[in-house]
């Protein structure tokens, strides 16, 4: 198991739900969505449907036993359309067949009709209906009102930033296996195996214990199955109960990038106040969060916007302003990051256009008012174990800022039509669920006679190496080889009640949670290691690289020798534990607390160079310096602040989501989505991990890594507009995210461009989504 699941993905052994062997007499479904991005369902008659070839079944709300119900934290999204439809894809109903063939040729014999209403795309013009899926919400600190008249110099403007694909190399999917006495057990591609399990209870009105799920692996989630598996898996089990056999449920690509959500896009209205010599004392700043047509996670992931408003700045006043709009697009969902980059965007797009205003530098102003040890965030928290400044000059002087700045401005000076931008970007993360009952985590472990050891905890392997992590807590606990641990698949019955695998922390609580559990044991073994020995003294125990110690003194035991004379003593060889994160709380009537167990920082530097003519460009370089405490697998978390930079990038740059004004996805195939390649990724791409830091708040001291490097994609949108605004020094240009070639070109020649291409304004009316 070197680095997790690697050497089975690299022989192509590694199995997914849709590699599973089939159970005899399995069943496919296929589902039917919605045409329509808003209307009232007149009619639905699945009777021919249901009478062609191959079809067992065809399902619709009125055969949902349970609750027709799937919000996870609003009730406010069917499983099945019942009475209207909400957006394009919605399911509305659902085909069981022997073969996927014949489920998709029934689907086309449904009638379905659907009085059209009128469908609301823009969250502005959402917000202005009334359309607020949860009241706003305001994070305030000082007073602002009253700061504005000190400031020297306010800026303001708006910034916009796009959706995302998830593109997972797995689609979504599920294979449910109907059992004895009403119970069903699912195989699911799910970062939450007890959130699925909750809803398929609910919607077959079971009882939780009758559903089990499990979870081998993912390919890749990215947030995109924290709250997204569960309807696919919740149809599975419904077509399984209904037809009394193994039913498999796996979107075609296609349908997965047309059927879920994705990341929020967001417009944002902001206005920055600051000194003559450059410190930030006012900002002010208004979300308008493009939700889709249900909650979903979106309410938390405005929540995440609020929290990371003011980026890794101090900002002594502030007021943000947060709203969720209800669209009738895909409901957008959990995407790495969860908000907070769409709201850092926006203060680094007020910093960039200060900057411009008071005629500096960018990464001055960034420097003058960066983060340090003891400052107050929006929400009330203070930053402990602060090394955003350590980052900020590591970064700066590793890198030769100074250097760098003097050969771009050279170079820009000499280059007409070619021109390169400079960024340097901080990022500051905060590591918890911001809804803190979340913030817990499970381990189950045994060690079997033979000395070798099963771990089974809360988290799910989704390729971000978080078994390898927890294999290496148990081996370090137990001081044995690792060899000897094998980290089980997840599943329901081993390990209850968990949290999704989600907000970075999915090794720090279950790896805090194996530490416990093979801490029991240990305690244990040592007691009787020394019954053992006829020592009495359990304190002068020790286990080391597999030999036991007494008194530091080698023994005659060793682990291998150990183990069987303990289970022939009778004593428990297995334990569980729980672990929650101390410490933490937040009062939402206040907007104050303590939400973080710890913040991430780092720091990058972004170097880039536009082609004015094309509009095309070249990510030279993006070098950052990232804290992470020591970690617990240095090559896995480099590997998670690659990938997660390269998808950063993409997000701002190529990948553009389009909806048509009738609300239908425009970008739902690989051919019209941009998925960032090796041309997009940084020709220099490098990350030192900042030296002797330690983390007294994770497993062994680490960091979480999974979320905060994808936000050093915004260094580079900043240095593409630095690098724009060379060109045009004169211009206010858009802040607006993606910025893809296209746009590059569009934004430096305005209309201009649009006439020499003899195309209408109206054929590029697509909105952003
Ligand atoms: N999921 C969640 C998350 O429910 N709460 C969070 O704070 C969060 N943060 C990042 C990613 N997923
Ligand atoms: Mo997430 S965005 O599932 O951590």
């Amino acid at each position: 198991m070197k680095y997790g699941d690697l050497d089975l993905h690299a022989r192509g052994q590694a199995r997914f739900v849709d590699d599973l062997p089939e159970p005899e007499g399995l069943l496919h479904a296929v589902v039917l969505g919605s045409p329509q991005a808003h209307g009232r369902i007149v009619r639905l008659d699945t009777g021919a449907a249901a009478r062609s070839a191959g079809v067992h079944a065809v399902l619709s709300a009125a055969d949902i036993p349970g609750q027709n119900q799937i919000g996870t934290l609003v009730a406010d999204e069917p499983l099945l359309a019942a009475e209207s439809v909400d957006y394009i894809g919605q399911p509305v109903a659902v085909a069981v067949a022997e073969t996927q063939a014949e489920a998709r040729a029934a689907l086309r014999l449904i009638e379905l009709e659907i009085e059209a209403l009128p469908a609301v795309l823009d969250p502005r013009r959402a917000k202005e209906l009334g359309e607020l899926i949860v009241p706003p919400r305001t994070f305030c600190l000082g007073d602002v009102d009253s700061a504005w008249k000190r400031c020297d110099r306010i800026v303001a403007g708006r910034a916009d930033s796009g959706g995302q694909e998830h593109l997972y190399l797995e689609t979504q999917g599920s294979l449910a296996v109907p059992g004895e006495r009403a119970t069903m057990r699912v195989v699911s591609s799910t970062q939450s195996p007890t959130g699925v399990q909750r809803v398929i209870a609910r919607v077959l009105g079971v009882a939780m214990h009758r559903v089990e799920v499990e979870v081998t692996r993912l390919g890749g989630a990215f947030g995109g199955k924290e709250d997204q598996a569960t309807a696919w898996a919740a149809l599975a089990a419904l077509a399984a109960a209904t037809c009394g056999a193994a039913v498999k449920l796996v979107l075609s690509r296609h349908d997965d990038m047309t059927y879920t959500g994705k990341r929020h896009p967001y417009s944002s209205d902001y206005r920055i106040g600051l000194s003559s010599d450059g410190r930030i004392l006012a900002y002010e700043v208004e979300f308008y969060q493009n939700a889709g047509a249900a909650a979903d996670l979106s309410p938390a992931i405005l929540e995440r916007t609020l929290f990371h408003c003011t980026g890794s700045y101090y900002v002594p006043e502030v007021r943000a302003t947060a709203y969720c709009c209800r669209t009738n697009i895909l409901p957008n969902t959990a995407f790495r990051g969860f908000g907070g980059p769409q709201g850092m965007f926006v203060i680094e797009a007020a910093l960039f256009k200060a900057a411009a205003a008071l005629g500096v530098d960018a990464a001055e102003l960034q420097e003058k008012n960066l983060l340090n040890e003891g400052d107050t965030f929006p929400y009330g928290m203070r930053a402990r174990g602060c090394t955003a400044p350590r980052c900020w000059r590591e970064a700066k002087s590793r890198y030769d800022y100074v250097e760098a700045r003097r050969r771009v401005r050279e170079y820009n000076r000499t280059h007409g039509l070619q021109k390169k931008g400079l960024a340097l970007m901080p990022v500051c993360f905060g590591i918890s669920f911001t809804n803190t009952v979340l913030n817990q985590g499970a381990a189950l472990v045994h060690v079997y006679t033979d000395g070798s050891v099963s771990v089974s905890t809360g988290a799910v392997e989704m390729g971000q190496g978080v078994k390898y992590k927890i294999r290496e807590v148990a081996a370090r606990v137990f001081s044995v080889k690792p060899e000897r641990i094998k980290v089980e698949s997840t599943g329901t019955l081993r390990v209850a009640n968990t949290s999704p695998t989600a907000a970075s922390t999915g090794a720090d609580l279950n790896g805090r949670a194996t530490e416990i559990a093979c801490r029991a044991i240990v305690q244990r073994l040592k007691q009787a290691a020394a019954e053992e020995l006829g020592c009495d003294d359990t304190e002068q125990v020790e286990i080391r690289e597999e030999r036991i110690y007494f008194a530091g003194k080698e023994t005659e035991l060793d682990w291998q020798s150990l183990i069987p004379r303990v289970y022939t003593r009778r004593i428990n060889l297995s334990a569980q534990a729980h672990y929650a994160t101390p410490g933490i709380y937040f009062d939402k009537t206040r907007e104050k607390g303590e939400p973080f167990s710890y913040h991430a920082y780092g720091t990058a530097l972004c170097e880039v160079t536009v082609d004015c003519l094309r509009g095309t460009y070249e990510i030279d370089a993006v070098k950052v310096v990232h804290d992470l405490g020591p970690s617990l697998a240095p090559q896995v978390d480099l590997g998670q602040a690659e990938g997660g930079i390269v998808q950063g990038i993409g997000w701002l740059t190529v990948e553009e989501v389009l909806y048509s004004e009738q609300g239908r996805l425009l970008t739902g195939t690989l051919s019209t989505y941009k998925v960032p390649d090796i041309h997009l990724t940084p020709k220099n791409l490098e990350v030192q991990f900042l030296e002797n830091t330690e983390n007294p708040l994770g497993v062994f001291n680490s960091k979480a890594i999974g979320e905060p490097p994808l936000m050093y994609g915004l260094g580079v949108y900043y240095a593409l507009l630095a690098a724009m605004q060379a060109f045009r020094p004169e211009e206010d240009l858009p802040v607006r995210a993606p910025l893809t070639p296209e746009r590059v070109l569009m934004t430096l020649y305005g209309d201009h461009w649009t006439r020499l291409k003899g195309l209408d304004r109206a054929d590029l009316r697509v909105v952003p989504g």
